[in-house]
Parts: C-alpha cells; structure tokens; sequence
C-alpha cells in the first residue's frame, strides 16, 4: 500500500473507517481519549490503504489495529453496523436527543448528530460542541424558551413594542400575530406585525426600532436580524424581509426572556403577511396549496392568479392582485372566511 492517503470516493474501505470515526468521536467527546487515539490510528492506517481489507488475519497485519478493532471492524464488514456504536444510540441517549431536540433552533437531526458526537448534556454541548450563533443563544435560554407565554404578557410585550414604534413614527399599525391572535391562552413567543396605511411610513423602521429597544434593555438578544432584499426565490418571486427575530425580557423582577418576531412590511402585502403570520403552520401549509391547485400563487407577501405551472415550476407568474383584507383573500380561494380562532388548522 502507498503512504498516501486514499481519495475517500475511492477508498474501498470508506464504510469502515466512517463507522471508525463515528466511535472514535464518540470516544473522544466522552473524555476517553485513549480510546479515540487508538480507533484514530487504525483509521489513519485504513486511509492510506488502497485495498480492501477483508479478514482479520489481514487486518490484524495493518499497523495500529489490534485484536479489538480487528473484530469491531470485521463486524462492520459483515453487518454493516458495530453494536458498540448502536448501544450509544438507545435508551439513555433516546432521552438525550429529546431534551437536544427542545433547544431553539435545532431539530432531530441536529439533536441526533450531537449525540452521535458523544455529547450526553448541555454541559457537554456549552463546553465542547462547535455551535452557530443561534444554537449558542437557544442554549443560554433554554429552559426560559420552553415556558409559554401567558396572553396578557404576550400583550404586554406588545405593548412596549408599539410605544418604541410609535415614538419613532406616528400612525403605524401594530398587530400581535401567530397563536396569540388565534386565541391561544399561552403563546410560544410573540409575533409582532407592522406596517403603515400610507405605504411608506413603514421604511427604514426596523434598525431604529431596534436600537430603541436594545437601549431600554428590552431586547438582549438577536436570532435573525435584516432589512436586506432577499434573492429572488426558487418560484422567481422576489421576497424582501424586514424582519427582527430575538430574544427579550420585560422589565421587573422574575421576568423570563421571551421569543420575540418583527415582521415590517409594506403596506399592499399587510393582508397576505396578516394571514401567513397568524398561522397556523399547517393551515398556510393548505391555503398555499389550495392556491396552486387553482392556479393561483399564494405567499406571506403577495396573491397571483392565472398562474402556469410546468410541474412544481411556475413557467408564467400571471397577474398579481390587490388583496386589501384578509377576506379578499378568501373570496379568491373561494373559501368561506374563517376567523384566526379556527385556523388551527
Ligand atoms: N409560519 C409558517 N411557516 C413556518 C414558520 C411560521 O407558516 N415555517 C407562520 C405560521 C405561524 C406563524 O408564522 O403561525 C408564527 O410562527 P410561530 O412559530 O411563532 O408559531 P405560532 O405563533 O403559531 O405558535 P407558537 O405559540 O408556538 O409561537
Ligand atoms: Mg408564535
Ligand atoms: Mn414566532
């Protein structure tokens, strides 16, 4: 075999030395760095090998592979799978990925992989777990995140909202959104939605608005924060985001810090924003689909009809239309109206 290492396309024994990896990093995120040492070594050895290596009496001849790895890998061979590594991924771990699973910002397969990487607590994750910045802010709020907001705090962060808002410009209308309009007792954040009547007042709001709020200490910490024109989307419609996604807290003792969304937008796209962001999910999930089925294009910004599509793409884009109210949306789904309380969904 040569001294280099084989390309890992090639490689023919890929399958192996990724299951390798998998223990060995398990074994170096659980402290237990003499282990990982050792599974690293054999995988180095693998790495530079450009020929299968098929029985244990050969793979017992590779340097850095003793009489263990010599079974472990031989196993892997012929199940494809090393009950080492699937004995990290039952019971305890079941429990693990679940709590992983509850921070904000990342799903199963994010909580999955974590635990794939050895890490067994939050601990683990603060210390040694390489985070994006969102994943870093759901951690530090964890526990706070998964307390509902009771409505009338819900309203209440509204209301510090809209003062900050109206301060810097008279006239805005301000609407708490999601599942706090749909009625619901306890919110999981606070969706907030502004825009202005007279389709202008409503521009270069979002910095200054949060400048305003990050000074009284009232937002103390940012998820997704923008004002920039997005790229145009898959379907070819242009999507601009004035949005602020964060993190607040009132003021006063025993406050928790909140989930809070800004959404600004333009005056023509209020109705179609109103309804995308009063929810649910799963209900703008088939209002959307319902237009498409109608040849119409449904989205948080804008209502077309008379559109063409080839498969899932929109070869002509139709005519836009005025949507003045939530209701004239309705009307041109043929749909009776149906009040945010019964759009769960
Ligand atoms: N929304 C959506 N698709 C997404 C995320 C959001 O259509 N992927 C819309 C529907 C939601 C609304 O935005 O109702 C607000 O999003 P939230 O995540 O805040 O959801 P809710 O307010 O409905 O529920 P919660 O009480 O958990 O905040
Ligand atoms: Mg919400
Ligand atoms: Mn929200």
């Amino acid at each position: 075999s040569s001294a280099l290492p084989v390309d890992s396309v090639t490689n023919p024994n890929q399958a192996v030395i990724d299951k390798l990896q998998e223990m060995a990093n398990l074994y170096r995120n659980s402290n237990d760095k003499w282990r990982a040492f050792g599974y690293q070594k054999a995988i180095s050895t693998l790495k530079k090998c450009n020929r299968p290596a098929t029985t244990y009496e050969e793979l017992r001849r590779l340097p850095g592979v003793g009489s263990r790895l010599a079974e472990k890998i031989v196993e892997i061979m012929e199940t494809g799978s090393m009950t080492k590594l699937e004995e990290y991924q039952t019971d305890a771990d079941i429990a693990v990925m679940d709590l992983f699973g509850q921070i904000w910002g990342s799903g199963p397969a994010q909580a999955k992989r974590w635990v794939t990487l050895g890490y067994r607590t939050l601990d683990d994750l603060r210390t040694k777990a390489k985070l994006t910045h969102n994943q870093v802010i759901g951690l530090k709020y964890c526990s706070e995140f998964l307390e509902r907001i009771p409505r009338d705090e819900v309203s209440q962060i509204e209301s510090v909202v809209r003062e900050a808002a109206e301060s810097l410009r008279p006239g805005l209308l301000i609407q708490t959104c999601g599942s706090y309009r749909r009625g619901k007792a306890t919110c999981g954040d606070c969706d907030i939605l502004i825009t202005h009547r007279d389709g202008v007042s409503h521009e270069h709001l979002l910095f200054p608005l949060v400048d305003k709020l990050k000074a009284s200490n009232f937002l103390i910490d940012d998820l997704v924060y923008t004002d920039k024109q997005d790229e145009k989307s898959e379907s070819g419609f242009s999507k601009a985001h004035f949005r602020y996604f964060g993190v607040c807290r009132l003021p006063g003792e025993n406050r928790l810090a909140r989930r809070i969304d800004i959404i600004i937008v333009p005056y023509v796209e209020h109705a179609c924003a109103l309804l995308y962001f009063t929810g649910s999910m799963l209900f703008n999930r088939s209002m959307r689909q319902l237009a498409d089925e109608n040849n119409m294009y449904l989205s948080q910004h804008r209502l077309h009809v008379g559109v063409i599509r080839m498969g899932k793409n929109i070869v002509n884009e139709g005519r836009l239309v005025a949507t003045p109210t939530e209701e004239s949306i309705f009307q041109y789904l043929k749909l009776p109206f149906r009040p945010p309380s019964e759009r769960d969904y």
